[in-house]
């Protein structure tokens, strides 16, 4: 069977790189650096230099001395603090997953962002599209499994992504668009800066042929390619034609096979998330508007957008926060204002949310910010969704049994997250639509939420072990034992009837410490856990 016959297009990736990083994030610290040619110094190296810095020859990782022979005019700023370049770093991922929940950081300034979902959405309403940027190689010969309109598809979106970091954050991006991340990075590095290019299946071959050294294909570093050339392999045709097992030697089986894939354009490793985001929102600027009416209206459109992010992330959010930028005509200065809300998980029920409940809660917001019976004149809307809860199939699960202290951890994290500048309301644990009056303090957590949030390390111990059951009739032992606990009342019946008898007896028994510290309380005579802990049980077992 010919290699390519093994390749599936089906899966449409970006890949999204930005230009001189560092050199970006100073220029928009210090705009006077733009019309400059400016060089990263980290000791005596400059790491890396605006476009204008490489019009005279400057390379990354030249020596300062040799960059400053080459441009004497070079103007040199300190890159060694990391923590603007994180930050930034950072920013950019969350807006790229507004796009995908499958969104893959590499380094500081790179991230792959797999859009299938995306696109498959949108070829849905329209395929009449073009492409958009550079294409690598000749586009003539289509295949016909539906990966030329994807990938045309993926341009579109690329621009768009490309366009929300210039607009957001001000920084320029190169993309490269492929069925699979390996072409998608190559790719995208063929026309910079500030531009994007895709690669359909039909020139990957070409593509892969037209690098000059084997190092350039990401995985190759310097040993592995000293391994290569050491048995003869120094072209991607040796590499090719040497077939798997002359590698297999060299590199093991499964490094092997990657590498003699790579070399033909073929890459299976999916896009892994880098964690999921903590609040999934939008934002949008748009001239005055001074009507509740057209607030209203665009609010409805942010909330539409918002749903189809959260529907995608697949968790239920339990918070929504609202912000909103007044400007202020008589001072001519702009600032904003937050008020957030919990929300019922019951409004996001299996199919759709319920918005005329959830755009009622945002306008209680609203109103909490601007009195609309005197003139404003607002700039920016924004919604956010934080505070997720994971989708239901989860419940009566031993992870729900224990998300339930999750949730009071969540009310004393809000109470003490409440900043002086965005006044947020503070978060009840229960699960309607409330909104609490921001003005008021917030009230200080009772002890016994402040207690129940102590668990809550137990508890992620707990779901780890859970986790790392290696299969559910470990968790059965319980039915075997002839031997029966009480179960705690503010524990799930069912579930803790799962539970191995050492756990039931565990949680009894940190109930009952529970039980006696609250009583105790008052007169600070609260016991200590004992040391050997429901904690050290699974810290043990993990
Ligand atoms: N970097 C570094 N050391 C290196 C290479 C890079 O510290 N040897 C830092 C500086 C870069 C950042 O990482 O700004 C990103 O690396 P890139 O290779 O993507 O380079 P740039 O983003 O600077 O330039 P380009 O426009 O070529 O992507
Ligand atoms: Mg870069
Ligand atoms: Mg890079």
């Amino acid at each position: 069977m010919s290699v390519f016959e093994l390749d599936d297009h089906s899966r449409t990736i970006i890949h999204i790189d930005l230009d001189c990083f560092y050199a970006q994030v100073e220029m928009n610290k210090n705009p006077n650096f733009r019309s400059v040619p400016l060089g990263i110094q980290q000791k005596n190296i400059v790491v890396t230099s605006n476009y204008k810095a490489r019009e005279f020859g400057i390379k990354k990782c030249m020596l300062i001395a040799e960059a400053k022979k080459l441009c004497p005019n070079l103007v040199l700023a300190n890159g060694e603090d990391l923590h603007d370049y994180r930050q930034t770093s950072y920013k950019v991922t969350n807006l790229l997953q507004k796009y995908s929940h499958l969104v893959e950081r590499l380094g500081l300034d790179e991230n792959f962002v797999d859009v299938t979902a995306l696109i498959n959405e949108k070829l849905k309403k329209s395929s009449d599209v073009e492409v958009v940027g550079n294409i690598s190689g000749d586009s003539s010969e289509k295949c016909d499994c539906g990966c030329t309109e994807r990938l045309t598809m993926g341009t579109v979106i690329a621009q768009e992504i490309r366009d929300l970091i210039k607009n957001d954050l001000n920084l320029t991006t190169c993309a490269g668009i492929a069925h699979n991340k390996l072409l998608a990075k190559i790719v995208g590095s063929r026309h910079k800066p500030d531009q994007q290019t895709v690669v359909f299946p039909n020139s990957a071959l070409e593509l892969m042929l037209s690098l000059d050294c084997l190092t350039n294909i990401p995985g190759i570093g310097r040993t592995t390619f000293e391994q290569l050339e050491s048995v003869g392999i120094k072209t991607i045709e040796d590499l090719q034609n040497g077939g798997v097992k002359k590698l297999e030697p060299l590199l093991g089986a499964d490094k092997a096979r990657i590498i003699h894939n790579f070399s033909y354009g073929i890459d299976k490793s999916q896009v892994k998330p880098t964690g999921k985001p903590q609040s999934i929102g939008l934002e949008d600027s748009c001239k005055s508007i001074s009507v509740e009416k057209e607030v209203r209206n665009k609010l409805e459109q942010l909330l539409n957008r918002l749903l189809l992010l959260v529907a995608e992330d697949g968790r239920i959010p339990k918070t929504i926060k609202l912000t909103v930028r007044k400007f202020n005509k008589e001072n001519k200065v702009s600032h904003r204002e937050t008020r957030q809300s919990n929300i019922n998980p019951s409004l996001f029920s299996n199919q759709s949310a319920n918005k005329t409940k959830i755009m009622t809660t945002i306008m209680h917001l609203f109103n909490r910010i601007i009195d609309v019976k005197k003139p404003y004149h607002i700039t920016l809307l924004g919604l956010s969704f934080t505070k997720f809860q994971e989708p239901p199939n989860l419940k009566n699960s031993v992870a729900s049994f224990l998300r339930r202290d999750l949730e009071v951890q969540s009310v004393i994290s809000i109470e003490s997250q409440n900043g002086v500048d965005e006044p947020e309301s503070p978060v009840p644990s229960t699960s309607s639509v409330e909104l609490k009056d921001v003005e008021s303090p917030s009230p200080s957590p009772s002890p016994k939420k402040l207690k129940l949030s102590n668990l809550v390390t137990k508890k992620r111990c707990f779901e780890d072990y859970y986790e790392d059951c290696e299969s559910p009739s470990k968790l059965k032992v319980a039915d075997l034992c002839l031997e029966s606990v009480s179960c705690p009342p503010d524990a799930d019946q069912d579930v803790f009837k799962e539970l191995p008898l050492e756990m039931q007896k565990e949680l009894w028994e940190d109930y009952k410490r529970r039980r006696s510290a609250e009583m105790n309380l008052c007169s600070s005579q609260v016991k200590k856990p004992k040391p050997n802990t429901l904690l050290n049980y699974f810290i043990r077992n993990n």
